[in-house]
């Protein structure tokens, strides 16, 4: 299995060239959907240590249903398949670049939440523009216990998040174990006391706001994943879901642009224009690097080749 991982804001991606199990030319959302319910081992054992690495998210190249597309991608990390992911396509866009399939100028890109777009500015910087986000519930107050009563945002931006702002902890690198431990407690409420999409999509990804010590920096987040692992970016999807909620609270006027840093001190520039059904459409800024180009191999005598299940 031939795969290529690049960063984008230290956040991981591995880009799967070849090996993978097929799953037809349905729609997208189809093929996720049996990649996420008939092929959990292959999945697993690409992003799981020891052949994967914390926080990695894959991004599985299959053939588009729009021939517009310059590619299809279903991503996933160790625990979910997703419907989008914003620095998993910074990163995809590069190492297409890398791969000399792509060259400066705008491309699109399919994926299971909808076609996204991508202009490569040059060979490490990428703005996606991705699908229409929105804000589905306001200053919703959860129970969570350890925590109290914690109110936040639902909001959609290709996955579904709770977002918290501001955050009861502080977000720095030194809380990095509190805000696991307290952003897990607050998905796992959120689930337990049903608060998630409009159709009861259950919350897949957290986010809880700071401000930074940087004055030209926005904000800081620190985004939790299904996979229980942190964003090292600012978390493309997670950035759309933020800006449509600042757009709801008109706190931040279309085309504006404002700069979102990670709890790691990466950051994505970031702004908007209006959707054709009230959300948001987000442009996101950052760079990716690629870091590596490899053949996995799966030794059939080797007892932890689909990795190991801590
Ligand atoms: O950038 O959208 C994103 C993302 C989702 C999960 C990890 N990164």
């Amino acid at each position: 299995m031939h795969v290529i991982d690049s960063h984008t804001g230290g956040e991981p991606t591995r880009v799967i060239l070849d090996g993978a199990p097929d799953l037809g030319s349905g729609p997208l959302a189809e093929r996720a959907r049996r990649l996420a319910t008939e092929h959990e081992a292959f999945y697993r054992s690409v992003m799981l240590e020891p052949r994967g690495q914390p926080a990695m998210v894959g991004a599985l190249l299959v053939a588009p249903v729009d021939p517009t597309c310059a590619t299809g991608v279903i991503y996933f990390d160790v625990d979910a398949v997703l419907g989008m992911c914003g620095h998993g396509t910074i990163g995809l866009a590069v190492t297409l670049a890398h791969m000399g399939r792509i060259g400066v100028g705008r491309h699109r890109v399919e994926t299971p939440a909808g076609v996204v777009t991508v202009e490569l500015l040059d060979r490490n910087t990428v703005t996606v523009t991705n699908i229409e986000s929105r804000r589905v519930r306001q200053s919703v107050a959860i129970d969570v216990p350890g925590y109290g009563e914690v109110t936040g945002d639902v909001a959609y931006g290709g996955n579904w998040f709770f977002i918290v702002d501001p955050s009861p902890i502080p977000v720095n690198p030194g809380n990095i174990p509190k805000l696991t431990d307290m952003t897990v407690a607050i998905r796992e409420a959120s689930i337990a006391q049903e608060v998630g999409g409009e159709e009861g999509e259950p919350i897949d990804h957290v986010i809880v706001q700071d401000a930074s010590p940087d004055t030209l920096v926005h904000s800081r987040n620190f985004v939790l994943c299904p996979d229980d692992n942190y964003d090292r970016s600012p978390c493309g999807t997670g950035s759309s879901a933020r800006l449509a909620c600042l757009a709801a609270d008109g706190r931040l006027t279309p085309g504006q642009e404002i700069v979102q840093e990670s709890v790691i001190g990466s950051t994505y520039r970031l702004s908007y224009q209006p959707g054709r059904n009230g959300g948001v459409i987000p442009s996101i800024t950052g760079q990716a690097f690629v870091m590596a180009e490899s053949k996995l191999l799966f030794d059939e005598s080797d007892p932890f080749r689909t990795g190991i299940k801590a």
